[in-house]
């Protein structure tokens, strides 16, 4: 009986840890959120549509997606903290130009609130002539409509994240991403994330659980005597 009641309490322990941790690792809505592709120059990873312009796939070594160029106004000390490859997304106020890309979110639940975040950085472009060297930000569009604007990131940035909520009004919606003004610019996007809003367990929650893993052990301790 002992030897039964230990083991149960632990199982029960090891179910609510289980549980615990689940709780925190809310599933990415977001296909690829990593950016994950080839380089290449015109061109975005697969699961992501380019559209407006001609968006970038890139790392440190492939600057604007052409291979074997670091024509970086600041080049980043690495990839982001995603890792990997990353897109890359310019403006050119001259041209009226700019670039845009995104994909189509499903299975949302209408009146929940989610939570989408990813890196950023402003590493420029600078070759002879060409330059795009200014300040801008990056911002989030839902089904073409401006939700918000990250940091407004000057050149030679490193890398930073950005979070923003917002509550679900339809199954389906079309989540894309573009510079915020026209200032002439080349900045970088990735590790892309669209969750639920998981809520950051509060210290009384912790207190809780501690109480019941408590209760366990001595449930656990009375049967084995
Ligand atoms: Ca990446």
């Amino acid at each position: 009986m002992a030897t039964l009641a230990r083991y149960t309490a632990r199982t029960a322990t090891a179910v609510a840890l289980a549980c615990a941790f689940a709780a925190q690792a809310a599933p990415n809505l977001v296909s690829n959120g990593s950016l994950t592709a080839e380089t290449v120059n015109n061109g975005v990873p697969a699961s992501w549509m380019a559209l407006l312009g001609t968006p970038d796939v890139m790392d440190a070594f492939n600057n604007v997606g052409l291979p074997n160029t670091q024509r970086f106004g600041a080049a980043p000390a690495s990839a982001s903290p995603d890792g990997g490859t990353w897109v890359g997304l310019g403006v050119n106020s001259e041209q009226k130009y700019t670039e845009r890309f995104g994909q189509t979110l499903t299975g949302l639940a209408v009146g929940q609130t989610y939570q989408v975040s990813w890196f950023e950085g402003n590493f420029g472009y600078n070759y002879g002539s060409v330059s795009y060297l200014g300040s801008n930000a990056i911002e989030v569009l839902l089904n073409g409509v401006s939700l918000a604007k990250g940091k407004t990131l000057g050149l030679d940035s490193n890398w930073s994240s950005e979070s923003f909520s917002f509550i679900a009004t339809s199954s389906s919606v079309q989540l894309a991403f573009q510079l915020a003004s026209m200032e002439k610019s080349y900045l970088s996007i990735d590790g892309i994330a669209v969750t639920t809003a998981a809520p950051v367990p509060e210290p009384a929650t912790y207190a809780l659980m501690g109480l019941g893993l408590i209760g366990l052990s001595l449930v656990a301790r009375r049967r084995a005597r």
